[in-house]
């Protein structure tokens, strides 16, 4: 359906959806994060005009929007025109002169299920926007102007794993970045025997309204209360278990847990890394788990629907890891499952969940694949 919008003139960008392995709402603290871009992506066909008309069509739902390059205002609900606009709107904020396009969008990432397709789409569009403008912003400056674009113009303040997943994947690998220094590391992701399932809730998580931008200045409170005995503290990257129970605890009980979540996920990814080095997939996997006690007791970023996931795989011997996956408050969870144990333990899981949640469970097999690109 893509085609019908791609003329001679038009630039083409596949942006993919990500993964990610193991430290979850580590970003914005300054902490380290193991994602990977996978197979399902969001493509963009944008075209140039010679005024200053913006027209937009959404191929799968079927919608379109129609505004001016001098009149770029939120939707505020969060609209999938929305990650178009606020790339233009960023890129115009970056003094780069953006005149009228057209653009289609069309994605297989399923929305609303924690595969970052909002990222997807605003990296997709700012490579089209680079390309087309001939402005020579390079991969980092692009994943920035993306992450801006979702916090100032959608309203969620992220971090930017999902971006840079998105436009730094590469199949095979998964990606160890520090999102302090944005220094990463390439890690070969090879699962003898194992595969990457994930279960998608079918809870559509609208994280801007949710708890998420809550969650964050918690970490913040946290941050500023131990500030005022130790200074060098910037970000919970740099908070010891102690700091917290000296300088945290006693003032607020529950910004000390969330807290002490990000303090030992952060420490959790290190080893967990050492695992994936010795290839000690069962070691890993425990970790997993671990993450998703963190997320569901400590963090509250889960729900009844993720946990039924998680809990029915926990005892058995094929599945070593799975948790719930981003943000949370619905969404997938991501379950390394032995490959050969797939079919029985999915026509079990099925059922099983539908019968107790009363919602469809979907079910995707990840490949880890290349980020973004421009394909014409
Ligand atoms: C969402 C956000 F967009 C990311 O920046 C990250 O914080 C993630 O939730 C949790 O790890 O995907």
């Amino acid at each position: 359906m893509l085609e019908k919008f791609i003329y001679e003139h038009s630039i083409v960008t596949r942006s993919p959806g990500r993964i990610n392995l193991i430290g979850e709402h580590t970003d914005y603290n300054n902490g380290f994060v193991l994602p990977a871009a996978i197979d399902k992506a969001a493509w963009i066909a944008l075209t140039p005009r010679t005024d200053n008309e913006i027209n937009l069509t959404s191929i799968d739902l079927d919608e379109t929007c129609h505004t001016t390059t001098t009149r770029l205002i939120p939707s505020q609900k969060h609209a999938w025109y929305d990650y178009i606009l606020g790339v233009v709107d960023q890129f115009q904020k970056n003094g780069i002169a953006v005149s009228g396009f057209d653009a289609a969008l069309t994605a297989d990432i399923p929305i609303g299920a924690g595969l970052s397709s909002s990222a997807a789409i605003e990296c997709a569009v700012a490579f089209a926007l680079n390309e087309w403008l001939q402005c020579g912003l390079g991969k980092i400056e692009l994943v920035k102007i993306a992450q801006k674009a979702e916090n100032d113009y959608v309203g969620l303040q992220c971090g930017i794993m999902d971006m840079f997943a998105s436009v730094f994947g590469t199949a095979d690998h998964v990606i160890k970045l520090d999102c302090r220094t944005l220094e990463y590391k390439y890690e070969p992701f090879k699962l003898d025997g194992y595969k990457i399932v994930l279960f998608d809730t079918n809870v559509k998580h609208t994280l801007a309204s949710s708890q998420y931008n809550v969650r964050r200045q918690q970490c913040e409170m946290g941050v500023a209360l131990i500030q005022q005995h130790i200074p060098f503290v910037h970000s919970l990257r740099d908070v010891t278990k102690s700091m917290l129970q000296q300088y945290v605890q006693r003032f607020d009980e529950e910004v000390y847990r969330r807290c002490l979540y990000v303090v030992e996920e952060t420490e959790r990814l290190q080893q967990a890394c050492l695992d994936l080095e010795n290839n000690d997939i069962k070691a890993f996997g425990a970790k997993m788990f671990e993450t998703h006690e963190g997320l569901s007791t400590m963090y509250e970023v889960s729900c009844a629907e993720l946990d039924f996931l998680v809990d029915f795989v926990k005892d058995n011997d094929a599945v070593p890891g799975a948790r719930m996956m981003g943000g949370g408050f619905g969404g997938c969870t991501i379950n390394i499952i032995a490959s050969e144990a797939i079919e029985t333990l999915t026509a079990q899981l099925k059922p099983a969940y539908e019968a107790a949640m009363r919602k469809e469970l979907k079910i995707y097999i990840a490949q880890i694949g290349a980020g973004t690109g421009i394909i014409k």
